[in-house]
């Protein structure tokens, strides 16, 4: 219609109509021309205005590379790149910093084989660079992975070097220049020494072949089984720079709750295809192994770790493997837990079984990560106590290619947990931690809570054992009992995964920082939650610190709000059954005492708690004994773990002088408020971080609200009914009554096992 108005309107005299359409349709074209080229232009003037909020979906994570705002600071350090390109690793190296630079600075590096003017990047090995070489740097204690970023001088040039011994040393230390530029800290006089503090930094896949992601948020499993080996997803790679930039070089491809299926030759030959990916970026496939595979894909009458057919079956499917993946890491167990089968189905110990598959892989190098969550129902004792008791007998008797992870508290990944007493107690045994990044018990993908701060808090608590000073992070990083483990012994942490085939991989924005915390933890447990907070905002959201700010504080008290308003005081365990969404203190009865919240947080007309003192479970005498004289005394017991060890009466005055109940209800409620900060402060962020991310983050902050009023009603709903006391002044009663709350279903909530 509007171009027919158009011919009429402007057909001079003497055109016939044919050429007067014509003239107008290419004028019609041309005017189009121009509008497309002033929008493209107006786009790129847009794109290249640092700062400008422009929709994004959050692929890109932390390495989004966007035009900096202090570009003009950065470019005279970054004029040309002089980096080998001869190995896989060392094209990910030169090509990644490419890609960041240009980005980040909106021009083109030129690539020399030399420096040849002020400004230079120059990276690599003394083997792959002779500028490197020349330069005679003290890399040798730098290992493997470590690197040294140092503003240096090169044939009389300026220039900033990254120098290893290897080329995945370089590549850290390429993601390491990258993170500097992105958080816009100054270039000059560079003299950075980075080695990781813990050798295995691995990621832990609770994925089964179905695709279904235990506990996971983030869609379906990241690894397209169905597809590999031939298709591998561009999806791979990126997985592997993310983990890569935060040192991340391990990664166990499947769920702990393994499928046999996983060591048969098609799914060998699936995951080599995935190793071969993951490869130049250092990362090392390990598989979970199910301990009845023997009998179940090898036709064996039994498991049995003595036997020696089953130990045969074992080198053989190790050979097999190895075959396919020359540096395979070895094999991921969990082991009678659970229901999952293992040695003592046989009569024998976790160390027997642990060895006998130690055994298999150790021609290879490789290891075997076994796991010391164990508890059974059948076992009268108090669940936190179990772990301990099986595994403390055994220190000492593992072989040096055995690491025994441990959950960070003795329970199950609750939103807060004392450390777990196995840490510091066996002091022959490396020892891997095992956080989890995905937030089962923590609001799953919606609630924002930033674990930075869990995994520190654990990491710096005191075992004692060793005096005062001996930390979690001593344990991990084996400088606690470097006397007294095996020599070469192996540190290492562990990660479930949060990550899933969601745009934004883990589920919301947020989570992704959950994910880059715990990588950069993994490389140095001592690093402060507070400070991996600030780089992370500033590379996902803003150099702004008008923005940044804002989001660190968020971040930083998040964790904190989910604790008060799901499970304060100590209270832990109290989330619906099975799919573990949503509260669910009154859950009893059904096959296990241990898998109910009224087996954690016995709560009577007396009082509530779990007493763990030595007048109860005693749980609190597996700790050093500085510290389990702490717990156990209800006085000197940090408020934070009061209901984790004591059984307290209702009416207990707490530190604030609020009476246990009126504290519990205050508790419940802070958290609650706490959320609707987070709720104002996002909302002040509107035009500042791109309207995509933002919406999303606003909605999921809504939900966050709306769930932790829920946690926190229907909690005081039930307890009330044992505290038996009115709420205390200016306590909002609960929404609905308690048979309300009591009677919502969830069978499709995600992430089930
Ligand atoms: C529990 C999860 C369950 C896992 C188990 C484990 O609910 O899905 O299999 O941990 O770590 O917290 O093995």
């Amino acid at each position: 219609m509007r171009a027919l108005h158009m011919v009429r309107a402007s057909r001079p005299y003497g055109d016939s109509v044919r050429q007067a359409a014509q003239r107008a349709q290419h004028a019609c074209i041309d005017r189009a021309r121009a509008l497309i080229a002033l929008l493209a232009l107006g786009l790129l003037v847009v794109l290249s205005m640092p700062g400008t909020a422009r929709a994004e979906d959050g692929y890109d994570l932390w390495l989004r590379y966007r035009p900096l705002a202090q570009a003009d600071a950065v470019r005279p350090h970054a004029t040309q790149l002089v980096a080998p390109e001869t190995t896989p690793t060392q094209s990910a190296t030169r090509a990644e910093l490419l890609r960041g630079l240009s980005g980040l600075l909106g021009t083109d590096l030129a690539v020399q084989p030399t420096a040849t003017a002020d400004g230079a990047i120059v990276v690599g090995t003394p083997a792959s660079s002779p500028a490197i070489a020349a330069l005679r740097l003290k890399t040798k204690d730098l290992g493997r992975e470590g690197y040294l970023i140092r503003s240096a001088r090169i044939d009389g040039h300026r220039a900033t070097v990254i120098a290893a011994n290897d080329d995945i040393g370089a590549l850290y230390g390429a993601f390491h220049l990258l993170r500097l530029v992105q958080t816009a800290q100054s270039l000059d006089a560079l003299d950075i020494r980075e080695v990781p503090r813990t050798q295995l930094r691995m990621l832990n896949h609770w994925d089964n072949l179905n695709r279904h992601v235990e506990r996971g948020y983030a869609g379906e499993s990241i690894w397209d089984w169905h597809k590999l080996p031939d298709y591998l997803s561009p999806r791979y790679t990126d997985y592997a720079r993310a983990n890569a930039s935060i040192g991340i070089n391990a990664t166990v491809l499947n769920n702990v709750n393994a499928s046999a299926q996983q060591l048969t030759p098609m799914y060998i030959e699936k995951a080599a295809a995935l190793a071969n990916v993951l490869r130049p970026y250092g990362i090392r496939v390990f598989l979970s192994a199910r301990f009845s595979a023997p009998v179940e894909i090898g036709g064996l009458k039994n498991a049995d770790p003595l036997d020696p057919a089953v130990k045969q079956w074992w080198k053989d499917k190790a050979d097999e493997i190895y075959k396919a993946i020359p540096d395979f890491g070895g094999f991921l167990v969990k082991a009678n837990s659970e229901g999952q089968p293992g040695p003592q189905d046989y009569g024998r110990t976790h160390a027997d079984g642990a060895n006998m598959m130690a055994d298999a892989v150790k021609p290879h190098g490789g290891k075997v990560i076994w796991r010391a969550f164990v508890y059974s129902h059948e076992t009268p004792d108090d669940r936190a106590k179990q772990a301990w008791n099986e595994f403390v007998p055994l220190d000492g008797k593992f072989r040096d290619n055995v690491m025994v992870q441990v959950k960070n508290g003795a329970i199950d990944f609750q939103p807060r947990e004392p450390f777990h007493p196995l840490f510091g107690a066996m002091p022959k045994t490396p020892l891997m931690m095992e956080f989890q990044i995905t937030k089962e018990y923590l609001g799953f993908a919606t609630h924002l809570a930033y674990l930075g701060p869990l995994f520190e808090e654990t990491l710096r608590a005191d075992t004692q054992v060793r005096g005062p000073g001996s930390t979690v992070a001593k344990v991990i990083d084996g400088s606690l009992h470097a006397g007294t483990l095996p020599k070469g012994a192996i540190t290492g942490m562990a990660g479930v995964a949060n990550i899933g085939s969601d745009r934004n991989w883990s589920g919301s924005h947020f989570d992704q920082a959950n994910w880059y915390a715990y990588g950069r933890l993994a490389w140095n447990p001592y690093l402060s939650s507070r400070d991996i907070a600030q780089e992370w905002a500033r590379m996902t959201f803003s150099s702004d610190d008008a923005v940044v700010q804002p989001i660190v504080g968020m971040m930083m008290g998040s964790r904190e709000a989910v604790v008060d308003y799901m499970t304060p005081l100590g209270l832990h365990h109290l989330m619906g059954r099975s799919h573990h969404y949503g509260p669910g203190p009154w859950v009893e009865g059904g096959p296990r005492a241990d898998w109910t919240s009224v087996y954690y947080h016995r709560a009577s007309k007396d009082g509530i708690g779990f007493d763990r003192t030595t007048h109860g479970s005693g749980a609190v005498s597996q700790y050093a004994p500085p510290v389990a004289a702490q717990f156990d005394d209800v006085k000197k017991t940090p408020e934070e773990f009061l209901l984790w060890f004591h059984h307290v009466p209702w009416d207990y005055t707490t530190k604030s002088g609020r009476p246990l109940w009126g504290e519990l209800v205050h508790r419940y409620s802070q958290g609650v408020d706490y959320v609707r900060g987070m709720r104002r402060t996002w909302d002040g962020l509107k035009g500042r971080v791109d309207d995509e991310r933002h919406a999303q983050v606003a909605t999921f902050l809504a939900i966050q609200e709306k769930e932790a009023q829920w946690w926190r009603d229907a909690s005081i709903a039930y307890f009330q009914t044992f505290a038996q006391r009115p709420l205390p002044e200016g306590e909002a009663p609960p929404a609905h009554a308690l048979d309300y709350y009591e009677s919502l279903e969830f069978p499709f909530a995600p992430g089930n096992g």
